[in-house]
């Protein structure tokens, strides 16, 4: 059979051999009684990577996202949030129904938002307002286009955060993409933010699993709040065992993703009928638009996955293409070649 090509996300990749093995021999042990030697030292990694006091392990990004947010935030708060983020577009309504938090969107550029415009919807302090709480920043970002949030940005933000007394989380889903691209440890990012998640699941290719990590008190409430929502688990240094062997194998290679990426935004810019800036790609996602008057982005899917290539569409006129270890770059070249024959069909 065809090679099946999969660009539609990074959280499609499977467990290597060398992963399985991992899993298969670690040592585990109940982890709801913090007995799971394997868990254990997968959290103390993660908060020594990302400079923090603790950490804890997850099943999801989302549940990462949620727990953090219950954590940091009371019913009835107010979060600032950019309008494309994950946490307001992708977590069906997990900040409403579970924090009973009012998010408050504000449109960022590829998904930045800067402190006047974070400062201009912080609310006066009066009983009519939501008190606002909480600011929330996503790096890389995904509806951006695997941008990278501007640090010198993000150090104003957490300027004006300090002066009035919100605090920051950051969902750092692919923050391990932006690390290796800027040359910036994760640990620099994360100082400036009470609260940073990262994913094992997506470019790592760890099949399960994402992290919180903060101050211990901080930490000590996400567990709380990570039971409430039924992610207590037991034997899971299985799991965890991934997350070691994706960190210690699977970071530095994040560049080949950053440099397939680019290979196929060029590809796809010269493309007819394709819209794309190849300098906007800086990590492994790659969003482009299709011309009016070509075939609409869900034929287009339909037409590549006949030849073996997955890409989804994300909203009209836009296609998402994420690379990531199970690819590599004659699959890109291959896409392209494909690309080209499907687009040269699909004109209207
Ligand atoms: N993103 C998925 C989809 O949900 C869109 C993807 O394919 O990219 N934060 C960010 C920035 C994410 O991109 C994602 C997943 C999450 C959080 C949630 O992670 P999971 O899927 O583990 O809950």
């Amino acid at each position: 059979m065809e090679k099946i090509i999969d660009l539609r996300s990074d959280t499609v990749t499977r467990p290597s051999h060398g992963m399985r093995k991992a899993m298969a021999e670690a040592e585990v042990g109940d982890d709801v009684y913090g007995e799971d030697p394997t868990v254990n030292r997968l959290q103390e990694m993660v908060a020594d990577l990302l400079g923090k006091e603790a950490s804890i392990f997850t099943a999801s990004g989302t549940m990462a996202n949620e727990t953090a947010l219950r954590a940091l935030t009371r019913p009835g708060d107010e979060v600032i949030v950019e309008l494309t983020s994950h946490i307001y577009n992708y977590e069906s309504g997990g900040a409403a129904a579970l924090s009973g938090v009012q998010l408050a969107p504000i449109q960022g550029e590829r998904g930045v938002i800067n402190a006047e415009q974070i400062e201009s919807a912080i609310r006066p302090s009066d009983h009519h307002y939501a008190p606002t709480r909480l600011v929330c920043l996503e790096n890389t970002h995904n509806r951006g286009g695997g941008k990278i949030y501007p640090l010198g940005e993000i150090v104003r933000i957490r300027e004006l955060a300090d002066e009035r007394g919100l605090m920051m989380h950051l969902d750092g889903a692919r923050l391990l993409n932006a690390a290796v691209a800027s040359e910036i440890p994760a640990r620099d990012w994360a100082q400036f933010f009470d609260s940073v998640i990262i994913c094992l699941s997506k470019g790592l290719g760890a099949p399960v699993g994402s992290m919180v990590a903060g101050g211990m008190d901080f930490i000590e409430e996400v567990h709380r709040y990570r039971k409430m929502f039924g992610g207590g688990w037991r034997q899971a240094g299985i799991l965890a065992a991934a997350g070691i062997y994706a960190l210690k194998n699977n970071v530095e290679r994040l560049a080949e993703d950053h440099a397939n990426a680019k290979l196929l935004a060029q590809g796809l810019a010269e493309i007819a009928g394709i819209i794309l800036s190849p300098q906007e790609v800086e990590t492994n996602i790659v969003i482009f638009a299709i011309e009016t008057g070509y075939l609409s982005p869900r034929q287009i899917r339909e037409r590549l996955k006949a030849r073996g290539v997955l890409i989804n569409p994300i909203e009209p006129p836009k296609m998402r293409a994420v690379t990531h270890l199970d690819v590599s770059q004659e699959d890109c070249l291959t896409v392209l070649k494909v690309m080209r024959d499907v687009m040269a069909g699909a004109k209207l």
